[in-house]
């Protein structure tokens, strides 16, 4: 941690890799945490206490008193969703009207642009991207073709504006033939109740408001949604979401420089999954896949769906450590690898022309993973304290990755729960 410099945690997979855990590990050791891009697609599972808590738009620092948590310009905001979510956590005990800060530029998600969500999936059938509905990629295209509404519009004639961008959605939808609009005047009611929920928060720049506590030597975290794979320009287009969730994202969600960026903590899981659609080389069809997606629980928070599971995949996560500039790794979820008998861990790609790489391709839909075996540990890890109690071989497995991914594993994690998280 460096005074002056705001810290940044990240995915480095398709999204899911425990980052809700991370940052509430990490929330201790910081004053602020702010979240820079993604929205209610974001879904960052908690526990402790014996509570299960899923995240979609608010910061995880929520749940420790004392900290200021933003969201930032970069955040795509649904307000009824917004307001489902914090009075959840407010009925739970934990308030978050102080706590809050909201950035007047973050842009809003209003119910038509979940249409066309729905919509534009539809138009691309079998090609469609398997989005969480929620929205967010009309919505950014919205702020990128400047046409969005956004935080700041509240206070200012707002109905009128709405009432525009709604008349602007009818007629996309009109010229995509979309005829099924059910439900639609219940949700603009309680969206317009979450609208007079938010503006009990207070709204600031927040580019202003956090270089102004970094000046004051305040320890601010970033907290990314989604993983590196699904970021709009490097991820595996155009399966991804809509945003820069790399480093570079922090930045531009922020209002934060280049030059203030300090530790870049990068996570993965001990394997990987993805949701949705598109290309996942190391996918596993079989009993192995199942079994890792039975023992890690691994559906969608959001969606409820069915996780893709497969190995461990070395050339993405070379290639997410290079384009976050990951500083330090923080492993999650090796428990979940702790019955099986072998382990593999994708080490190269063959390319269709029969050609190896480790440089991570343009295309990765026809390219075949080469692995390298590791021997399973076969002991339960759930319960150990510190790094000399894990068994041999996964260290041995640990000290693996590290060489060849060229950075620190800082973290590891055993188990859901806040105590289950070594330091090493
Ligand atoms: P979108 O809705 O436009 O962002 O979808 C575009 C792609 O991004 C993927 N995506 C995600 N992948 C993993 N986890 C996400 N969050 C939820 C979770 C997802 C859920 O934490 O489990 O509950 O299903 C997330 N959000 C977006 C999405 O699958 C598309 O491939
Ligand atoms: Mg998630």
């Amino acid at each position: 941690m460096n005074t002056g410099k705001v810290d940044v945690l990240l995915g480095l997979q398709w999204g899911d890799e425990g980052k809700g855990k991370v940052v509430d590990v990490l929330t201790p050791r910081y004053d602020v945490v702010a979240r820079f891009q993604g929205g209610p697609n974001a879904g960052h599972t908690l526990e402790f206490e014996g509570q299960k808590y899923v995240l979609r738009s608010i910061p995880s620092g929520i749940f420790q008193g004392g900290k200021v948590n933003i969201i930032g310009n970069g955040v795509v905001l649904a307000p009824d969703l917004f307001m489902d979510e914090a009075k959840d956590l407010e009925k739970s005990g934990h308030p978050l009207k102080e706590r809050l800060h909201i950035s007047k530029k973050a842009h809003l998600i209003m119910p038509t642009h979940r249409i066309l969500d729905r919509a534009y999936e539809a138009a691309k059938g079998k090609d469609k991207v398997g989005t969480t509905g929620k929205g967010i990629g009309p919505t950014y295209t919205d702020k990128i073709s400047r046409n969005g509404l956004r935080v700041g519009d509240i206070l200012c004639d707002f109905e009128c504006k709405y009432a525009a961008h709604k008349e602007r959605h009818m007629k996309m939808l009109a010229a995509l033939g979309w005829t099924d609009f059910d439900g639609l005047e219940e949700t603009e009611k309680l969206w317009m109740q979450g609208i007079a929920y938010i503006k009990e928060f207070k709204f600031v720049d927040s580019e202003n408001e956090i270089n102004h506590l970094l000046r004051e030597g305040k320890h601010i975290l970033c907290e990314g949604a989604q993983g590196t794979m699904l970021d709009v320009d490097f991820g595996s287009y155009p399966f991804v979401t809509s945003s820069n969730t790399i480093c570079a994202g922090a930045c531009t969600g922020l209002g934060i420089g280049p030059n203030k960026v300090g530790n870049v903590y990068g996570i993965m899981k001990a394997y990987c999954t993805r949701v949705g659609s598109g290309p996942f080389p190391t996918e596993l069809f079989d009993e192995t896949g199942k079994k890792i997606r039975d023992l890690g629980h691994e559906y969608g928070a959001v969606t409820g769906r069915e996780r893709r599971c497969g190995w461990i995949d070395l050339v993405q996560l070379r290639y997410s450590v290079m384009v976050n500039g990951v500083t330090e790794l923080i492993m999650m979820k090796s428990d979940v690898l702790d019955s099986f008998e072998n382990i593999k861990a994708c080490v190269a790609y063959e390319l269709p022309d029969g050609t190896e790489t480790k440089d991570f391709p343009y295309e990765i839909d026809n390219v075949k993973p080469i692995y390298k075996d590791f021997p399973g540990w076969k002991k339960d890890m759930t319960k150990c304290k510190s790094q000399d109690e894990f068994p041999q071989e996964f260290q041995d497995y640990v000290a693996f990755l590290e060489n060849y991914l060229e950075t620190r594993i800082g973290i590891i994690s055993v188990g859901p729960d806040r105590e289950q998280t070594i330091v090493l």
